[in-house]
């Protein structure tokens, strides 16, 4: 019998893009095969062998630089049309400077996403999916401003070569995640470890480098080109612990400005630049820290100019939920920190269930909320596509919890559209197969096809996630058919 109990029965519009995602660290291996140069990922877990949690890295991944083949007819095979993946940045410029092409690499690129378009698949192309040019990383990689021309130089390449095929573009994926883990902390590469200040460079020259490049794909290669081109980020929501609180409720908005605003608000806002919450804070912080500047950049109001209305879409990744409150000196964070500076404290609701990794807590009306708060920020002028999102397990083939994510997931994304008025126009799915899951390694599943990663093979096999996906998009609807099982039912 067919379980409805909260199940929306809402369709997905008719022009509705499903796709499912990648990115080229993650899944392609071939590191240093057909002329790639080293990225940030490559060397640094040379270097530090025991950096993963499995003690793995990405020589050989899901070795897709030879299977690329196979992942076409698997992404074929879930009824989407649209394939996000990313191009690796030293594959094309393994010096990360245009001067050298390496040619090897761009026949890859071609090979994979003229093999899309025959599928009648549509490539979604991020550019900048954490993996730096090692060469670009020792001229101080995002916190030197002269990135901002080397991006340029790089995307110009793409667009040249890749431009006639490819018409969906994302500039970057996730400011905040890169810049927080991998300028702020070391969690992840390439590991600079400046807190309060290294994070701020970062994602302002990230900010500035989208902006480099929208523009030169707008002027430049558009008018021919015809494609479209955004940005990707991303953002848990922060619920308020205590609703009837007001510290709580500031700290929740608090939360969502300097976590989310802090890259959308230059970008998507009427006024551009920073929210005024979060120059605000940053500076008061900095000035009472003995700083004689805020440790925030200051745009200066071209910049701002070229930042404002900078992205077609909004790509917008998500997977969990906080609840948030008030924080104070004693939750421990380090002075200077962007988690000092934001002052929020998060936790997880004990009711929200956790099958995997131990921060993505399924709360799926925190996705509808997001969606919500994106629209009300910035209008609904500027479409919202998901780039991002999907759950991690232990790698089972039964796979009944990503199944009822996905459908619950899903349930309040077309909630968002029909109730409330959301403007998104796109879903894609992370990820296509299980895959190099950064600091986790291999240890973390999130894919919808199960790699066997004891073979050399590397052999593909989907998951019933996977089957119940394709249902999903085939029939522009929820799967009921697959809520089944009741410990695996979440309330709205
Ligand atoms: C995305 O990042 C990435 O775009 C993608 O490459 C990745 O595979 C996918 O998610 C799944 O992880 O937040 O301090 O508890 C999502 C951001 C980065 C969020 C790591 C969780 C764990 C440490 N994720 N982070 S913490």
């Amino acid at each position: 019998a067919l379980v409805r109990s909260g199940l929306s029965n809402y369709t997905f519009p008719d022009n509705f893009m499903f796709g499912v995602a990648t990115a080229a660290f993650q899944i392609e291996g071939g590191w240093n095969a057909g002329g790639k140069g080293e990225s940030v990922w490559d060397t640094y877990i040379h270097e530090h062998p025991d950096y993963t949690l499995d003690k793995s890295n990405g020589d050989v991944a899901a070795d897709s630089y030879h299977k690329y083949k196979q992942d076409i007819v698997m992404v074929e095979s879930l009824g989407v049309k649209y394939y996000r993946l990313s191009i690796s940045w030293p594959r094309i410029l393994p010096k990360g400077t245009d001067d050298y092409i390496n040619m090897e690499g761009v026949k890859y690129y071609r090979r994979v996403f003229e093999g899309l378009l025959k599928a009648n698949i549509t490539p979604v192309v991020t550019l900048y999916h954490w993996d730096l040019p090692t060469p670009l990383m020792d001229l101080g990689g995002w916190t030197n401003p002269k990135i901002i021309d080397y991006f340029e130089d790089y995307a110009r390449v793409a667009f040249r070569l890749f431009g006639d095929v490819v018409k969906y573009w994302t500039t970057i994926n996730e400011i905040h995640i890169h810049c927080y883990h991998g300028y702020g902390n070391d969690y992840f590469v390439p590991a600079v470890k400046f807190q309060g200040v290294a994070e701020y460079l970062c994602s302002h020259y990230m900010l500035l480098g989208h902006a480099r490049v929208y523009h030169l794909y707008d002027k430049t290669f558009k008018p021919y080109q015809k494609g479209i081109i955004g940005i990707t980020l991303d953002s848990f929501f922060a619920e308020p612990k205590d609703e009837n609180n007001p510290d709580d409720v500031a700290a929740a908005e608090r939360y969502l400005q300097m976590r989310l605003g802090q890259y959308a608000h230059p970008i998507y806002s009427k006024e551009g630049n920073y929210p005024v919450l979060v120059r605000e804070r940053i500076y008061n912080m900095s000035i009472s820290q003995g700083f004689a500047r805020s440790r925030l950049p200051v745009f200066t109001p071209q910049e701002i100019e070229t930042l404002r209305g900078s992205s077609d879409f909004f790509g917008l990744n998500h997977y969990t939920s906080i609840l948030a409150s008030s924080s104070s000196m004693e939750d421990g964070w380090a002075v200077p920190s962007l988690d000092h500076d934001t002052g929020v404290r998060g936790e997880q609701d004990p009711k929200w269930p956790i099958p995997g990794a131990p921060w993505l807590a399924v709360h799926p009306p925190g996705f509808r909320k997001l969606l919500n708060w994106i629209t009300k920020q910035y209008g609904t002028k500027v479409p919202i596509i998901v780039t991002e999102n999907g759950m991690s397990d232990s790698g089972s083939l039964n796979d009944y919890e990503r199944v009822s994510y996905y459908n619950h997931y899903l349930e309040q994304l077309l909630l968002a559209i029909h109730e409330d008025g959301c403007n998104v126009a796109g879903y894609i799915a992370w990820t296509l197969m299980d895959d190099f899951e950064w600091k986790d390694g291999y240890s973390v599943k999130f894919g919808l096809f199960h790699v066997d990663y004891k073979s050399p093979r590397r052999t593909r096999t989907p998951k019933l996630s996977a089957i119940n996906y394709r249902e999903i998009v085939t029939k522009k609807r929820i799967n009921f058919d697959y809520i089944k099982i009741p410990s695996y039912r979440y309330s709205r």
